[in-house]
């Protein structure tokens, strides 16, 4: 299989194809839409109140209250910041609440998939957890973490995730933040009219609230998602639009809650339902994943992954989708349209969720088992009402392997990370990059990520990918280690040989991210217990971003140490104030900022950069940063 430019094919053929038949998606929307307006891209449009709204120019360059653009853009970046958080955030409350219904025993058909991961989250806390009952550490521990959520005066506990050096800069820096819901609610109090002006102090609860996100929510999420679901291990697996089967009963699930997903393919699977195909004339069901969802089933069960944002419509272009199961997050409303032109059908299982168009069938821990397999079976029903005439599959699919939990990575490392530690010190590998977030039609999609992923393995450096960007290496087959070995330098290729660490790690979804801080932490700890993530040649990129969960993202790598290389700008370009803070203030204060290279070769050329000085700055036993934070810019009041 030809890992470069033919798996674009998949997604160009069926935008020709949505083209042809009259099917708007967002590829035509966005031609239609033209470029956008450059006060909102800029940062420079104001509504949150009825004095304006407002629009920052040369010739009035404040509001009408009063505010001017560097407390506008501050203000617009911590409301991003805030509704990605809360995205994750509440994400992870859902799985909170289950794992409290399962303990109390209110939660029919779900269980405790992995004692050793539940265990593992309890020592944690701090938490007794020998001499007791599963489901009883679960309740401990589910009560521990809604009171993540709840703490009013204290900081998240969860923030001891991460490396006590860290912990002590955020001390200094006031940027311990407390419960999530109180961050939270605070980050819209303070953007309110007329509340917090200075750009810098809003950008200090900017980072604060994305740590509510990084070591709460996604946190918590992705910990709460391996008890009940299983921590993930290297799995094989196929990717990319040819995942889809023209003979089959196909059904997606889509978005993020892995409960739905996991009770879907629990369902799939089962010999009923699989008789119900046949009966119908159709060889099977065949369940696949779109987005961060397909990431969960994909990296549990093995399920093939046909994409990830920009390919939810275009499945269903292909016309040989029978249902597509949504719950949160990402789920386009225009999949509606798209739907409408063919016989597929949507669904929505999340209570919060609700699209015209989409039925809804809430999933609410009462026979989700039931719920699944009737689900199922309509889709099945819907099989008889494909037009053939109008099926065409593309058929590019990629090998993928992947699975690569931090537990994951240490067993196949013989148990402990000392090997990668020993290979980052001595430059045999020259250091690890996060490649995450969003694919966005807005740029050559894929490419920049791809070109990047290629790049820096040919240089030594281990890529952790997640969500959309994993799709993307998927797609491109980065994510066969048999594809991708023979592009990788010799300090990957003897990993892989000696250890079967392929080059590229796929994390997971989205709030898996957590893994690359869970990852970062477990390397400072092997490295000496007085290492910080700033110490090590850790960075992130996001060469392409859409949801406001991104800037999340990048605000707690920031606060963690971790620089962030942007393929996009953030919304922030008017205010050189807030920019300069977020690249030069955020260095001197954490260590790490914020960098856009709107090309891949820049990216992969400061990524570089970044790396070989960390590394050269922590073999010189230099202070990794400009040291104890020098201004009180970010201390919290
Ligand atoms: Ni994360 Fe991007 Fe969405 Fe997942 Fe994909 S669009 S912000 S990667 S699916 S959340
Ligand atoms: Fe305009 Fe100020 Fe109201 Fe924003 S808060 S819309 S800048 S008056």
């Amino acid at each position: 299989m030809d890992p470069a430019g033919p798996q674009h094919e998949a997604t160009d053929q069926m935008i020709a194809k949505a083209g042809a038949e009259g099917v708007p998606t967002c590829f035509s929307r966005l031609a239609a839409h033209g470029p956008p307006c450059a006060f909102g891209t800029s940062g420079l449009c104001c509504r949150v109140c009825n004095l304006g709204p407002c629009r920052i120019t040369r010739q009035r360059p404040r509001g009408v209250c009063g505010a001017d653009a560097d407390t506008i853009v501050a203000r617009n970046l911590l409301r991003q910041v805030a509704a990605g958080s809360a995205a994750h955030c509440d994400h992870a409350r859902h799985m909170v609440e289950l794992l409290r219904d399962l303990a109390a025993g209110r939660a029919e058909g779900y269980r405790i998939e992995d004692p050793a991961a539940l265990r593992r989250a309890g020592r944690l806390y701090g938490l007794e957890t020998e001499r007791k009952p599963d489901l009883a550490l679960a309740g401990e521990l589910a009560d521990v973490w809604l009171a993540e959520f709840t703490a009013q005066d204290r900081p998240m506990r969860s923030l001891a995730l991460a490396p006590p050096a860290r912990r002590e800069r955020w001390r200094a820096a006031g940027l311990s933040a407390a419960g999530i819901d109180r961050t939270i609610v605070e980050a819209l109090h303070r953007t309110v009219m007329g509340v917090d002006h200075d750009y810098r102090h809003l950008l200090a609860h900017t980072l604060r609230t994305a740590l509510a996100d990084g070591y709460g929510g996604s946190a918590i999420a992705t910990m709460a998602g391996d008890i009940l679901f299983g921590t993930p291990r290297p799995v094989e697996s196929v990717a990319n639009l040819g995942v889809l089967h023209a003979d089959r009963v196909n059904v997606v699930v889509h978005g993020h809650n892995p409960a739905v997903s996991e009770k879907i393919a629990q369902a799939a699977g089962s010999p009923e339902i699989a008789a119900l195909a046949r009966a119908a004339g159709a060889a099977g069901v065949n369940l696949v994943g779109i987005c961060c969802t397909g990431h969960e089933v994909l990296h549990r069960h093995g399920i093939a992954l046909a994409g990830g944002v920009l390919q939810q419509e275009l499945a269903i272009v292909t016309g040989a989708v029978e249902m597509m199961i949504t719950d949160v997050q990402c789920c386009m409303p225009g999949l509606a349209q798209a739907a409408a032109g063919y016989h597929t059908e949507l669904v929505t299982t999340s209570d919060i969720a609700r699209t015209e168009g989409f039925t809804p069938e809430p999933f609410d821990g009462r026979d989700d088992d039931g719920h699944a397999r009737r689900l199922l079976a309509r889709a099945v029903s819907h099989f008889r009402r494909r037009e053939a005439a109008r099926v065409a599959i593309p058929s590019q699919r990629a090998p993928v392997l992947a699975g690569f939990s931090v537990q994951a990575i240490r067993g196949l490392l013989g148990g402990s990370l000392r090997p990668l530690v020993e290979r980052l010190a001595d430059g045999r590998i020259r250091g690890v990059a996060a490649i995450i977030g969003c694919s966005n039609p807005k740029v050559a999609s894929d490419r920049y990520a791809a070109e990047l992923v290629r790049g820096l393995i040919s240089r030594d450096v281990l890529v952790a990918n997640t969500g959309c960007a994993a799709a993307a290496s998927a797609r491109e087959g980065l994510l066969s280690p048999a594809l991708a070995v023979p592009q990788a330098g010799p300090g990957l290729r003897q990993l892989h040989e000696q250890y079967a660490l392929p080059p590229v790690l796929h994390l997971g979804s989205c709030v898996n991210n957590a893994r690359f801080l869970e990852l970062g932490a477990a390397l400072a700890a092997e490295l000496d217990g007085r290492a910080d993530l700033g110490d090590l040649p850790l960075v992130a990129t996001a060469p392409e971003w859409i949801s406001e969960k991104v800037p999340a993202i990048g605000c707690y790598l920031v606060a963690s140490g971790v620089d962030v290389i942007l393929g996009q700008d953030l919304q922030t370009t008017g205010s050189p104030n807030v920019e300069a803070f977020l690249s030069r203030h955020a260095r001197e204060l954490l260590g790490a900022g914020v960098h856009v290279c709107l090309d891949p070769a820049g990216a992969l050329g400061r990524a570089m950069e970044l790396l070989d000085s960390r590394r050269a700055r922590r073999a010189a036993r230099v202070s990794p940063t400009a040291g104890r934070p020098t201004s009180s810019a970010l201390r919290a009041p």
